[in-house]
């Protein structure tokens, strides 16, 4: 063992890949960022992402390991189960799935054989990839049907949904997805699939913070099982979770996790979700995921004052779907035009969109990271006006360089008002 090296900080021992995070560090300090699945973790998170106890390999759950040495680190997981049960008030949690996706695809393992039909909301309307999409698994291997929404006020068609259910009698109903900006009746979607005898999960991934904060209906109560990131408005670290409010499904979740689709867990992320639900739990996540809410919605309004289409004419959370098509843009020239002066987001298709993505006519704002930095009411209408400033005055790929000029400036004003880590 070279000593030396071992012991040396990543700038000495690594200076290429120290220099591209130390970049990266500084593009999020000095940008703001409109992707609603990002966020901005605290430091005590960052800390458990990078403690020693990454080093340990243990496979099973508490108290049944397959690998020795496990005692310290039960206590951390425990923890994190303990923590996700008391949040949501659920009877059983998993923390070891290692992303949204494989909490899903352990749902589906689950319950499902391959060729079982699946009703779950379409990616054109806001649903998720390993909801049933069919360039994922999910589509590969399961028959998935899909509800929409109605193509006037961008909200989920209950009507179209029940219709299908009754027709193609799934095994399992999914509600939510990454691009939904409306509050979903988790109660209307449970009794339908309870009419054909589904179980209906929840993917609350984009909304699990804001569940965890009271800034959102939670579904916990109507849900047979609820799969979450910890990533976004949960500002924890990457990875998923899946909750039951009943125990009873204890056994066939935890095995289709492990041994069925992962094997030894990240315990680095077990520690760092484990923080992240009990930051969660104190009053000040309560304000901040109201803060979100209020903020998004602020945005939305700024936007359409400026002749933005904004689908479903509004958002309840923290997200929402601009279509620029005013601006005479698609959503891919919106995205790269405000990049130019340090606004983030992601083009996104708008229900009815062509499969093309250089055809989408939209872009997906989120306000969970600027809210982290303490952006308020007032930096949204901001915001809202530099993206509109900018999409109105842009000529396809090309930004207007005064428009951005002045822009830039307002974005360094505001980044440097509302800091980040300090570097
Ligand atoms: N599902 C993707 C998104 O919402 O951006 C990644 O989490």
């Amino acid at each position: 063992m070279d000593s030396l090296f071992f012991n040396q900080p990543i700038q000495q021992s690594d200076p290429a890949v120290a220099d591209i995070l130390q970049r990266e560090a500084k593009r999020q300090i000095d940008q703001i960022e409109l992707i609603a699945s990002e966020n901005i973790v605290s430091q005590a998170v960052m800390d458990a992402l990078g403690a020693k106890i990454t080093n340990k390999t243990v496979e099973g759950y508490v108290g049944n390991r397959f690998h020795g040495g496990a005692k310290i680190i039960d206590e951390v997981e425990q923890l994190a189960l303990d923590r996700a049960c008391e949040l949501y008030g659920a009877g059983y949690a998993n923390v070891q799935p290692h992303s949204g996706s494989q909490a899903n695809l352990a749902v589906f393992t689950a319950l499902l054989k391959p060729g079982d039909t699946v009703l779950s909301m379409s990616l054109a309307a806001g649903g998720h990839l390993s909801h049933g999409a069919p360039p994922n698994l999910s589509g590969k291997w399961f028959n998935v049907v899909s509800y929409g929404v109605h193509a006037d006020t961008g909200q989920i068609n209950y009507e179209e949904m029940e219709q299908l259910a009754k027709d193609h009698r799934p095994k399992l109903v999914i509600a939510g997805g990454s691009a939904y900006p409306r509050v979903i009746d988790f109660e209307r979607m449970a009794k339908i699939a309870k009419s054909v005898d589904a179980v209906f999960l929840v993917d609350m991934a984009h909304i699990a913070g804001l569940v965890a904060g009271g800034a959102h209906p939670s579904p916990i109560n109507h849900a047979d099982i609820v799969t979450c990131t910890t990533t976004k408005t949960l500002r924890g670290p990457r990875g998923g979770v899946i909750l039951t409010k009943d125990p009873a499904w204890k056994k066939k979740l935890n095995s289709a996790v492990f041994p069925g689709s992962q094997g030894s867990i990240h315990l680095n992320v077990i520690a760092a979700k484990a923080v992240c639900l009990g930051e969660a739990m104190r009053p000040e996540f309560k304000t901040w995921a109201h803060n979100v809410v209020d903020n998004a919605r602020t945005l939305a309004e700024v936007l359409i004052d400026r002749g933005i289409g904004i689908m479903s004419g509004g958002t309840d959370n923290h997200l929402m779907l601009a279509d620029v098509a005013p601006a005479g843009l698609t959503g891919d020239q919106a995205e790269k035009v405000i990049e130019h002066a340090g606004l983030t987001c992601n083009k996104n298709a708008l229900p009815g969109d062509p499969v093309s993505i250089k055809k989408w006519r939209g872009v997906r704002l989120g306000v969970s990271a600027a809210t982290t930095r303490g952006m308020g009411e007032a930096e949204m209408a901001k915001i809202g006006n530099l993206l509109a400033d900018i999409w109105f005055s842009a000529d396809g790929y090309e930004p207007d360089p005064a428009v951005i000029g002045k822009a830039q400036d307002v974005v360094a004003e505001l980044t440097a008002a509302f800091p980040t880590y300090n570097l």
